[in-house]
């Protein structure tokens, strides 16, 4: 083959180079920082691991009697579904033999999960499997999950205050949709990038890269359902996203409705209503990493009276009233509030 033959054929659609792994990408972070010892890169790799082995699972589930209820409830009292569980038990076990994080805290468990690894210099907090509701009926869901470096000293048994340190202070935060493909999106508190797994390859792709959502945004997302218990002003806001006829979008998994509108532009809100007078979305693993998330993107973040990362967090499973997306839908939002 000569030289001219060679190109063509390097050219060839089915030639192209395959794109920037995830492995790869964070080793290439990770020797930007002189410093960084490379256990948060091993970290966040276990985290991509776990979601792997979620996307087999939920790809099986209908096959393989893993839909449905366990018959039982969680701390939050609500029902959980057999693939809540088992993404449970594959991100515990995940987090515990990767041995960088010395404890977990989970929606699907009343306490800290201690992993054994006292040593380790991280905690987690994850919700392994957001949006349960769609589990059985082939609907997009996610796992959300955010990191801090412990205060505690090392060594020692982690406690309730390593979790407890406020969103802002998270150094590195995510999630990952099991959607009509599977995306990890993360941050470290630098850019926002999103990979694309390629099951046939086993590998994440960089899909999409440094991510800037819209300043603003043409569609709304809550449960109409709830309306009637929503405050005045944001029935206000809601009647006026109709009178410019925006497009009402909730799928009712909060990682896939977060995605689409950080991509698309729009806004997702969860207000208090009479049955969740505070709201249903729990601060530490579902409202905290989207919000650490959502402002590294331009995005906004409220309850409707602060910035969600400056909300102090005095327990593990508080719950929060969350308005998320374009940053000038949020504060045409909060300025109808009252
Ligand atoms: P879950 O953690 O029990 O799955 O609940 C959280 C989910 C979010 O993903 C979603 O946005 C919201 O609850 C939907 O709630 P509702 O059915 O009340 O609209
Ligand atoms: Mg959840």
């Amino acid at each position: 083959m000569n030289v001219q033959q060679m190109e063509l054929t390097a050219s060839h659609p089915l030639a192209l180079p395959v794109g920037v792994t995830l492995d790869r990408y964070i080793m290439h972070r990770q020797t930007a920082f002189p410093y960084a010892t490379g256990e948060l890169s091993q970290l966040l790799r276990d985290i991509a691991l776990a979601g792997k082995i979620i996307h087999r699972e939920v790809n099986r589930a209908g096959l393989i009697d893993l839909t449905g209820g366990m018959g039982v409830q969680n701390v939050q009292g609500e029902s959980q579904q057999k693939l809540d569980m088992i993404a449970n038990i594959r991100f515990s076990r995940a987090l515990k033999n990767g041995g960088e994080a010395c404890a977990i805290i989970s929606e699907e468990e009343e306490d800290i999960i201690y992993t054994g690894n006292n040593h380790g210099k991280y905690v987690v907090a994850i919700d392994p499997l957001d949006g349960s509701s769609n589990i059985d009926v082939n609907v997009s869901i996610g796992t959300i999950f955010s990191i801090y470096r412990r205060v505690t000293p090392i060594g020692t048994e982690p406690t309730l205050d390593d979790f407890l340190q406020g969103g802002r202070r998270q150094v590195a935060a995510g999630y990952i949709l099991y959607g009509s493909s599977t995306i990890m999106v993360y941050t470290t508190g630098h850019s926002v990038n999103g990979f694309t797994y390629d099951a046939s390859l086993g590998e994440y792709i960089l899909s999409h890269p440094d991510i800037h959502s819209p300043a603003n945004g043409q569609i709304y997302s809550y449960n109409d359902g709830n309306v009637e218990g929503y405050e005045e002003g944001v029935q206000q806001f809601l009647n006026g996203c109709r009178k410019k006829q925006f497009t009402a979008r909730y799928i009712g998994s909060l990682v896939a409705d977060f995605h689409r509108n950080l991509l698309k532009g729009g806004i997702y809100l969860y207000p208090p209503t009479q049955k969740a007078p505070d709201g249903k979305l729990r601060l530490l693993y579902e409202a905290f990493p989207l919000a650490f998330l959502a402002e590294k993107a331009g995005c906004l973040a409220t309850s409707g009276h602060q910035a969600i990362l400056d909300i102090k967090p005095y327990s593990l499973h508080q719950r929060t009233p969350l308005y998320i997306g374009a940053p000038l839908m949020v504060e045409n939002l909060v300025g109808m509030l009252g």
